[in-house]
C-alpha cells in the first residue's frame, strides 16, 4: 500500500542511524569489495552472532541534538542547539568527530560566548569548514518544517553553528531539501526530483558567499549544481562502475564530495542492481551500495539512508538491522514527536 507520512518520518531518522552504525565498519577504507559489504550485512542480519550492538558515531549524536532542540524549543533556537552540541560532545567525545569541529564544540561550551556562530567562523584560518558535518545531521530540519523555504533557511543556519564555509552549509541545504522532497513522495519521479534539486541549488549558489568560496577553493562556479548534473548523467547510463562514481562525484569527508554522492546512491538503487541480492528491497540496496563506495561510508550511508528512509518508510528497514544498531529506538521516538510537531503547523506552501 501507499507509504504513510508517519512511516516516512520514522524511516528517515531510523535509516539514517542504521546507515551510520552499519557504515562505520568501512569509514576511511579505500576499496570495499561488494563481497565484504554483503558479508558485513549478513553478520548484521544474523542476530545470533552475539557481536553486540553496532555503535553510532558523531553523525547520529549530532542529529539527535538537532531533533531534540527543534522539539524542546518548538523551532530553531541557535543558542539551544549550540549548547546541545557542546553538551553532547563533552559527555561522549569519542564518537569519531572531525578533527577540526572539536575546537568549535569546545568553544560552544563556554557560558561567556555571546555569538554562537563565531567559533565556526574562526575555523581553518577564517575560511570555515567545508566538511559534511552540517549535512550529516540535517534530516530533522526537513521533518520539523513544512515548506522548502524554511527547510532551506534553517538547514543553513543549523549547519553554520559549525560550518561557516558555503560549501559546508550549502551541502546541508541540499541534503535537507533532498529529505524534504523525498518525504513528499517526490522520488517516484526521479528525473523531476533531481531537476527540482538543481533548480533550488541554482538559486542558493547564486549568492555572493557561494561565488566567493567557489573561487577561493579553485572550484568551478555553481559546484553543487555541477555535481548534480553529473548525478543526472550517471543515472541515465545503463551501467556505471564504482570507480566512475568515485571519480565523478567523490566519497570524501567534504560535503561537496559526499552529499551529491549520497543522492546518487538513492537514485541508482531505486532499481535492482547486479551484484546485490534479489531479496533486497530499495533501502537495503541503497545502504549496501553506499558502503561499497568506500571513503566516508558512515556519513554517505547516513545521508542516503535519510533520503531513502523517507521514500520507502520504516517498514523497509529490516528488523534485524534495527535491532543491531544503537540509537534506533531513540531515533524512532524523535521521528514520531517531529511528526506531531509537523502536523500541528499550518501548511506553509
Ligand atoms: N572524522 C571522521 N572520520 C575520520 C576518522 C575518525 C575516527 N575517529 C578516527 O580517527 O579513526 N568522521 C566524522 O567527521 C565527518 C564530519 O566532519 P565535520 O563535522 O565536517 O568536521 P570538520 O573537522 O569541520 O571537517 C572535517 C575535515 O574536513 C577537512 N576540512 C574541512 N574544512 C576544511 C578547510 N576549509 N580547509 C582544509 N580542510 C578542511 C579537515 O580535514 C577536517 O578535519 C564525518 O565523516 C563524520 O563521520
Ligand atoms: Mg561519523
Ligand atoms: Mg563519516
Amino acid at each position: 500500500g501507499p507509504v504513510s507520512t508517519l512511516s516516512r518520518f520514522r524511516g528517515a531518522l531510523v535509516a539514517a542511524v542504521v546507515g551510520d552504525c552499519i557504515g562505520g565498519e568501512f569509514e576511511g577504507a579505500e576499496d570495499v569489495p561488494l563481497d565484504r559489504v554483503l558479508q558485513h550485512l549478513s553478520g548484521v542480519e544474523d542476530e545470533s552472532r552475539g557481536d553486540g550492538i553496532l555503535q553510532y558515531s558523531d553523525d547520529t549524536a549530532m542529529m539527535r541534538c538537532v531533533a531534540d532542540s527543534l522539539l524542546t524549543r518548538v523551532g530553531f533556537d541557535e543558542q539551544d542547539m549550540a549548547r546541545s552540541f557542546a553538551k553532547e560532545y563533552s559527555l561522549a567525545p569519542g564518537r569519531g568527530y572531525g578533527s577540526g569541529v572539536i575546537q568549535v564544540l569546545r568553544k560552544l561550551a563556554s557560558p561567556q560566548l555571546s555569538d554562537v556562530f563565531q567559533p565556526a567562523r574562526a575555523q581553518f584560518g577564517g575560511r570555515g569548514s567545508f566538511g559534511n558535518g552540517g549535512a550529516m545531521r540535517v534530516a530533522p530540519f526537513a521533518l520539523a518544517f513544512r515548506s522548502a523555504a524554511e527547510v532551506r533557511k534553517y538547514s543553513r543556519l543549523g549547519a553554520m553553528l559549525t560550518h561557516s564555509c558555503s560549501l559546508g552549509y550549502n551541502g546541508a541545504v541540499l541534503q535537507g531539501l533532498a529529505v524534504h522532497l523525498s518525504l513528499q513522495g517526490a522520488l517516484s519521479l526521479p528525473q523531476e526530483f533531481i531537476n527540482r534539486l538543481i533548480s533550488e541549488m541554482e538559486v542558493v549558489e547564486k549568492e555572493d558567499s557561494a561565488q566567493r568560496d567557489a573561487k577561493a577553493l579553485n572550484l568551478a562556479e555553481f559546484p553543487y549544481c555541477t555535481r548534480l548534473h553529473r548525478v543526472k548523467e550517471l543515472i541515465e547510463r545503463s551501467s556505471v562502475s564504482v570507480e566512475e562514481v568515485i571519480s565523478e562525484l567523490g566519497n570524501g569527508i567534504a560535503a561537496l564530495q559526499s552529499v551529491p554522492t549520497a543522492i546518487f546512491c538513492v537514485l541508482h538503487c531505486l532499481e535492482p542492481r547486479e551484484g546485490l541480492p534479489e531479496r533486497y528491497g530499495g533501502l537495503e540496496r541503497t545502504i549496501a551500495y553506499s558502503l561499497a563506495l568506500g571513503g566516508d561510508t558512515d556519513t554517505i550511508a547516513c545521508m542516503a539512508g535519510a533520503i531513502a528512509g523517507a521514500h520507502y518508510g520504516i517498514e523497509a528497514v529490516p528488523r534485524s538491522w534495527q535491532m543491531s544498531c544503537e540509537g534506533v529506538e531513540e531515533a524512532d521516538h524523535l521521528a514520531k514527536r517531529l511528526y506531531k510537531l509537523y502536523q500541528s503547523q499550518s501548511s506553509g506552501d
